[in-house]
């Protein structure tokens, strides 16, 4: 290569090109499906966290009617599922509260049902007003209270329903969470419906919760999968086992009493996308700021107080839904004792190792 001649080749950079405007140069490679990455590499790696997704709460004093409203508009059997989605909305037509989870309020009336079926998307439930319709899960049925939270673990089937008025029935409401905006991006969606409504109760209720509820399990049990094989947590439980703990003293100064639901068979997660928690703050609690990269929803079962998120200052009441977005700095604050629910797709953040959590 060790050439001295002259080079007589035509210049790399015509006149031609210099000449171009960068908009026009866009334009010409746009044509080809291609982009410059220097005019969005800041957005694309960003230094930190920008969600789309804005802090954002749902009065449910305000919008309770509205859910009633949708009972005599159409008819669960109908809809296949009645709900109204709670849209986040910096993320306007995406039906998502933040960019991997979903949240709907699921309205189900008495002598109603909700046809079976399954679906990869796993799914949450955490009753938020009345009681006693049922789901069904792979066989099982649960009896729905105030406070619960129950899975529907992906591709397994379920319906729901609810007794009639006679039975005892009462319109019940409850918070839908599932991963669907996660299988979007991953392009993962799949579904069918049962062949019948009603799927058949192959084991008594109560039955998974006799072999797994007590700390105890089946001796041969082999974990085959990730699924707590749970379906149901109560919330009496729950509640007990935050005030046990509160009563002995324990109290974090940002999470007031805290605890994560497991899957008893592992320790894991119930479900291998979405956490649950529920946390007691007492009266007068004033948490210290957090951040993590789990954007998380909120359900309020007891109490009232504040919340921080951001800028923005929210007062909550029982029954209301708020979403913090990723590593927004949040502040939760009690007047009475309050009990909060939340989910989050922090199993997917921490197994592909990139959960981040700073308090300060
Ligand atoms: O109950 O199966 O809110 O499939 C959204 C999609 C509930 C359900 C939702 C669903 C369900």
């Amino acid at each position: 290569m060790a050439d001295t001649a002259p080079n007589t080749s035509p210049s790399p950079t015509p006149t031609g090109y210099e000449a171009d405007s960068r908009s026009a140069y866009y334009a010409r490679i746009g044509q080809q499906n291609m982009a410059p990455l220097w005019e969005s590499l800041h957005a694309l790696v960003p230094k930190q966290p920008r969600p789309k997704a804005v802090a954002a709460l749902w009065k449910y004093a305000d919008i309770r009617s509205l859910v009633m409203q949708a009972g005599q508009l159409i008819s669960a059997e109908e809809a296949v599922r009645r709900v109204l989605i709670l849209e986040n909305p910096g993320l306007p037509g995406t039906s998502s509260i933040t960019s991997t989870l979903y949240a709907g309020l699921q309205l189900i009336l008495p002598g109603e049902i909700a046809p079976a079926h399954r679906h990869t998307q796993s799914a949450l439930r955490f009753i938020v007003e009345g009681k006693g319709a049922w789901t069904s899960v792979n066989g099982e049925r649960t009896t729905m209270h105030p406070g619960d939270f129950i899975i529907t673990p992906s591709w397994n089937w379920h319906d729901h329903g609810n007794p009639t008025v006679a039975e005892g029935g009462e319109p019940v409401v409850w918070l839908d969470g599932l991963d669907i905006p996660l299988l979007v991006h991953l392009d993962a969606g799949f579904a069918e419906n049962h062949s019948e409504a009603m799927q058949a109760v192959v084991r008594p209720e109560g039955h998974s919760w006799a072999r797994f509820g007590h700390n105890m399990m089946p001796v041969r049990h082999r974990v085959s999968d990730p699924t707590s094989p749970i379906f149901s947590y109560p919330y009496e439980r729950s509640r007990e086992a935050l005030d046990s703990l509160y009563r002995f003293g324990e109290l974090d100064a940002w999470d007031g009493v805290k605890l994560r639901y497991t899957n008893p068979a592992t320790g894991g997660w119930p479900m291998p996308t979405m956490a649950t928690f529920m946390q007691l703050l007492p009266a007068g609690f004033q948490g210290k700021t957090s951040r993590s990269t789990d954007a998380t929803v909120f359900s309020v079962v007891e109490g009232r107080g504040t919340v921080r998120i951001g800028e923005q200052h929210f007062d909550y009441q029982p029954r209301d839904v708020f979403v913090v977005p990723s590593w927004q700095p949040v502040q939760l604050a009690a007047v009475s004792d309050a009990v909060l629910f939340s989910y989050s797709d922090r199993p997917v953040q921490a197994a592909l190792n990139l959960l981040r959590e700073e308090r300060s």
